[in-house]
């Protein structure tokens, strides 16, 4: 059984997480995503999430590539997460390359995948964002 460990904020599912779900499930048998909480992302990545922590959590444990979830509360928690749950192969897209490779001295096989292209959470709040105030300004001419 070979089990493979990934992290992220998964905020907004979009087809980019799940390419990647899908390709990290492929390099074994189990796969594990830790879920940045949302205390974690605000105060470590200043980011705020539209879902909060128990919807992402509820939206990737319906993925198909997915076994468990458990929750990402500080950058450092890697190092004991991939023995606590025997992680074989710790994985994340290569906009981290080379950010954990420190993972291999606990004797994990470190794999950074190809990000998917062009779509991202923040592209789709602002492609949102226009394409609403496009809708207002249309209403606008109208009255
Ligand atoms: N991803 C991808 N392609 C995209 C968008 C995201 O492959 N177009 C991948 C990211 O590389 C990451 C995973 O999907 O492996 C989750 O992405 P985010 O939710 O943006 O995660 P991030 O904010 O990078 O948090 O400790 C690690 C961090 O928690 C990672």
């Amino acid at each position: 059984m070979k089990r493979v460990i990934t992290y992220g904020t998964f905020d907004l599912l979009h087809y980019g997480h799940i390419n990647l779900l899908r390709r990290a499930k492929a390099l074994g048998d189990y796969l594990i995503v830790a879920i940045s909480t949302d205390e974690f992302n605000w105060n470590e990545k200043h980011k705020k999430c539209y879902f909060s922590y128990e919807q992402r959590k509820a939206l990737v444990e319906a993925v198909r590539y997915v076994d468990l979830v458990i929750p990402e509360e500080s950058w450092d928690q890697k190092r004991t997460d991939v023995h606590d749950y025997q992680a074989d192969v710790f994985v994340i897209g290569d906009d981290w390359k080379g950010k954990f490779d420190f993972l291999r001295e606990e004797g994990v096989e470190v794999v950074y995948l190809p990000r998917t292209p062009e779509i991202s959470s923040t592209r789709i709040k602002k492609d949102l964002y226009d394409a609403n105030a496009e809708e207002r300004e249309a209403a606008g001419k109208k009255e």
